[in-house]
């Protein structure tokens, strides 16, 4: 396998790293080695304080007071919005929703808008790659109104089967259910190709980018989706923040998601009008700090700039997939070039299972993912029940590579293979 290792990092990790006090911790008495980022990322000290700031200085709840001290929590959380809306070019403020994670804007997505738009026999086209939450929930939506789901594969490197692709969208399709970035191989998918296809098939693209807008830059414009689903915790935010991006031609024509306090313009007896966007969607109270952190997360990454975060991690790929290949039983599963991959390295070692792997990495301090990572389609598809997947993030180094190495040797001396 021909991989070129790339000219060091551009990034000062070392400065990074001190921003993120999780990371100076040690595991059974070894440093930390977190190498588990696709499942969530640390978080920054600017997050940290930036919701603290709100529970020391200025704690009250949004849109509803009209007292100056509560106006400055709705000021927050609206500026944390735009900041979403400029990190993904989003054209208006208004098309960001704000929700607690991928999974409630996918869902959010196929109940406002699956529901009135798919009905028996139109068909769903998806990917293999696609996380549960981006399948599960067009699985059982086809099962109820009589839709087909139709699932395209991918090759033995991992990359969507675009001739595939063509062929089930050519067979007609109301909606496109597309991962931009896989969780379980890293693999990048061509996104802005495959959305103009799917448009010009007649289909409505939705994407779900939560492994990608951590990771890389994301327009949502320059995409051409119609829908975009991300979480705030993969991107040094906290849990409990996250957002979906829509047209607002297609967002206006929507029913709300959830009924309640926030989401109306006016209720009578007999009746209810819905508040504008975004705020239709965003009914009761929201998770207004975890917003506001993910606020200063996008603030954080910009000032690094995700090109380079992007940049850094395909160099720790780079670093780290020859040795691995190196080692004899071990198969590293998805792309085994650069082109159009992020930093989720995921295999196996042969005779060992995956769990074993992960336990005996913890004993070197190593965090990794073993499982089937909400990815079991694609488990079956790869033929095995799970593997183990290293993810790399910004402030990883060169050296936790070498700490990832040695721990796949670790677990073949324990296990004799
Ligand atoms: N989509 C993708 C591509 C994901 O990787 C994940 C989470 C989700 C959606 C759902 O995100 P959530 O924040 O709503 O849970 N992926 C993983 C993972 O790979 N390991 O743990 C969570």
């Amino acid at each position: 396998m021909a991989v070129t290792t790339r000219a060091e990092s551009r990034l000062d990790v070392a400065r990074i790293r001190a921003d993120f006090p999780v990371l100076s911790q040690t595991v059974r008495g070894k440093p930390l080695v977190y190498l588990d980022n696709a499942a969530t990322s640390q978080k920054p000290r600017q997050v940290i304080e930036a919701m603290s700031r709100v529970f020391e200085e200025h704690n009250a709840n949004i849109h509803r007071g009209v007292y100056e001290f509560s106006e400055r929590t709705t000021a927050v959380f609206e500026e944390a919005r735009a900041k979403v809306a400029g990190l993904i070019n989003a054209p208006s403020e208004r098309e960001v929703i704000f929700v607690r994670n991928a999974t409630e804007g996918v869902n959010l997505v196929a109940y406002a808008w699956g529901r009135d738009n798919l009905k028996r026999g139109d068909r769903i086209v998806t990917t293999v790659l696609e996380h549960h939450s981006d399948f599960v929930p067009w699985q059982q939506l086809a099962m109820e109104v009589g839709a087909e789901v139709a699932v395209v594969d991918i090759d033995d490197d991992g990359r969507l089967r675009r001739d595939q692709l063509s062929a089930e969208l050519r067979k007609g399709v109301k909606l496109l259910a597309i991962t931009h970035t896989s969780n379980g191989l890293g693999t990048v998918n061509p996104v802005k190709e495959i959305a103009a296809e799917a448009h010009a098939a007649g289909a409505t693209v939705l994407v779900d980018a939560a492994q990608a807008v951590p990771h890389t830059p994301v327009d949502v414009q320059d995409l051409g989706a119609d829908f975009l689903v991300f979480s705030g915790h993969k991107m040094l935010a906290p849990p409990g923040s996250g957002g979906v991006w829509g047209r607002t031609a297609l967002l206006e024509n929507m029913r709300p998601f959830l009924y309640g306090g926030d989401m109306i313009s006016r209720v009578t007896i007999s009746l209810t009008e819905w508040n504008e966007l975004p705020w239709k969607f965003e009914a009761g109270t929201s998770s207004y700090v975890d917003a506001i952190g993910l606020g200063a997360a996008v603030d954080y990454l910009q000032e690094v700039g995700l090109a380079r975060i992007h940049e850094h991690e395909l160099g720790l790929v780079s670093y780290v997939l020859p040795r691995l290949q190196d080692i004899p039983g071990v198969t590293v599963y998805g792309p085994k070039t650069l082109e159009d991959r992020v930093g989720v390295v995921s295999f196996n070692i042969e005779g060992i299972h995956p769990h074993d792997v992960a336990t005996i990495f913890d004993r070197e301090g190593v965090c990794v993912r073993a499982g089937h990572h909400c990815n079991q389609p694609l488990m079956t598809r790869l033929g095995v029940p799970a593997t183990t997947r290293a993810s790399f993030y910004l402030y990883n180094t060169t050296e936790e590579c070498d700490a990832l190495v040695g721990a796949v040797h670790a677990a073949k001396k324990v296990f004799g293979v």
